[in-house]
């Protein structure tokens, strides 16, 4: 491997890049003798040993101080992860370029969130977005209509590591230059790494930002919360996880656990197949990882100085476009949490947490369930109900393209429980969905719900028979 690695150092001639890129195959090949040290000595969770965290390590978000000092807000960075895809939606580019609501896409509306925020406490918080190979065009395609505003963005790219024959165990790329497909960004994890090398951690150090402010660019939910901020400082906690109560939609992401008294981030990925029913459910893991995460920057320079970010790694085997059976070897940025002091979860309502991780939560999101307040997803005040309907599409419905297709326009939901659609259905305009509506097209039937239908507590089923619920 090493020997595979020069050789793609040295398919680069400007020194610069060299330099940069060599830096990051080091790193790369740091993370990859780890894993064959972990395969070597079969290091496996042990898991009857993995607790609930205590509860004096999860924080109630009630208990935090109601009053803020705004001048915390004057330290305060706010980073969005923005390297993924969105492969999960069937989409080719960066997720966060997705419209999802009135035009906008998550980067836009991340970007009236913060310019709200400033211009509300007379501050300068700054937007910083970790890009990948991947994304780094389209999301600088979206923010350059901001580049004569106020608000200053910064990007920086994320590392981009070698794809793993799994065979083989070597390298995919053969020169520094190879097809895209030969490389990955190794999860979101590595945000600290490339905090560090790209020289933001040190700006931002320089112009007194003490706070960091990280969360996904799909969770909209995810806005600036000043009760946890002074939370932070009042507590010197060096790392603050926003956690939720489980649900049994939460089930693609991680969880804080207790682990021989530490507490540390447990990710579906890690879980051995025989547990994951165990995991999806709410029976034993009752709290979710938001990843919406509050950092220390001075901690986070001193631990990246002292001991380096060690984080668990998370092995996913994928098989490429070519057909060639892979392992990537990747890193969660909760999984930080053991190397900070007074490190800590709180446990945040849901509001938080509104992730799009597919069409099924698209669609809610841009119903009228919910409307926008600067940049902010609210629950429309005419919604009787505490709670936002449960929303089941289909596989039909998996990819953005055919989502698009198959709802001409938005239906109205407002007064929709729970919503199940199964096969080859096209929704009209101006469709009105209530109460619980499920419809099933069997197998080589296709069901076309006309413009302008109401449909309330009906069961519709292949031959459009209608069945009152
Ligand atoms: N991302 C990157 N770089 C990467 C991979 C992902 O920036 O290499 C970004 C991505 O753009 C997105 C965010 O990270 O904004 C989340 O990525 P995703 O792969 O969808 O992670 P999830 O499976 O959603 O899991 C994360 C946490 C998990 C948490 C969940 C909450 O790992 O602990 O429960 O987010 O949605």
């Amino acid at each position: 491997m090493r020997n595979e690695l020069n050789r793609l150092v040295n398919s680069v001639s400007d020194p610069e890049t060299k330099k940069a890129f060599d830096t990051e195959m080091q790193s790369f090949f740091y993370l990859f003798t780890r894993y064959l040290a972990e395969k070597a000595q079969s290091k496996e969770l042990d898991w009857d040993r993995i607790k609930s965290p205590a509860a004096d390590q999860i924080v109630p978000y009630d208990d935090l101080p109601t009053k803020s000092d705004v001048h915390a807000l004057n330290k305060l960075a706010v980073l969005k992860v923005n390297g993924g895809l969105g492969t999960s939606m069937g989409m080719t580019g960066a997720k966060s370029a997705l419209e999802v609501k009135d035009d906008m896409t998550f980067l836009d509306l991340t970007v009236r969130q913060i310019e709200h925020l400033n211009t509300t406490h007379r501050v300068d918080v700054p937007l910083i977005l970790m890009t990948s190979f991947n994304t780094h065009e389209d999301t600088l395609r979206i923010i350059k209509k901001y580049a004569n505003q106020q608000l200053r963005i910064t990007t920086f790219n994320q590392s981009r590591y070698p794809r793993i024959d799994k065979e083989t165990l070597l390298p995919l790329p053969g020169s520094a230059t190879d097809n895209k497909s030969k490389w990955y960004p190794p999860g979101h994890g590595d945000l600290y790494n490339a905090l560090m090398h790209s020289g933001v951690l040190d700006q931002l150090l320089a112009e007194g930002k003490e706070y960091l402010f990280v969360s996904n660019s799909d969770n909209l939910g995810a806005v600036v919360d000043q009760r946890i901020l002074q939370h932070m400082v009042d507590a010197n906690a060096e790392f603050i996880m926003e956690v939720t109560d489980k649900t049994k939609a939460d089930v693609k992401g991680g969880t804080l656990i207790d682990y021989e008294g530490n507490v540390q981030l447990l990710e579906i990925a890690q879980v051995p197949s025989e547990h994951t029913e165990e995991f999806k459910s709410v029976r034993k893991f009752k709290i979710f990882n938001t990843n919406n995460l509050w950092v220390n920057l001075k901690a986070l320079k001193r631990v990246m100085e002292n001991e380096g970010m060690e984080l668990e790694i998370i092995v996913n085997p994928k098989v490429t476009e070519d057909g060639a059976s892979v392992v990537q070897l990747e890193t969660a940025a909760g999984a930080a949490i053991r190397h900070f002091k007074n490190a800590r979860g709180i446990n945040v309502p849901r509001n938080r947490f509104l992730p799009v991780k597919s069409c099924s939560d698209l669609l809610l999101i841009k119903s009228d369930i919910y409307s926008l307040e600067h940049g902010q997803l609210v629950i429309n005040p005419n919604r009787m109900f505490g709670t936002t309907p449960v929303i089941k599409l289909g596989d039909h419905f998996k990819k953005i393209a055919q989502f698009q297709k198959r709802f001409k326009k938005i239906p109205k939901i407002i007064e929709l429980d729970h919503l199940t659609v199964t096969g080859d259905v096209y929704f009209g305009r101006n469709v009105t969905l209530r109460g619980t509506v499920i419809v099933v097209a069997n197998e080589g039937q296709r069901i076309d719900i006309p413009d302008g239908c109401v449909l309330e507590n009906r069961l519709l089923s292949g031959n459009l028979t209608m069945t009152e619920l």
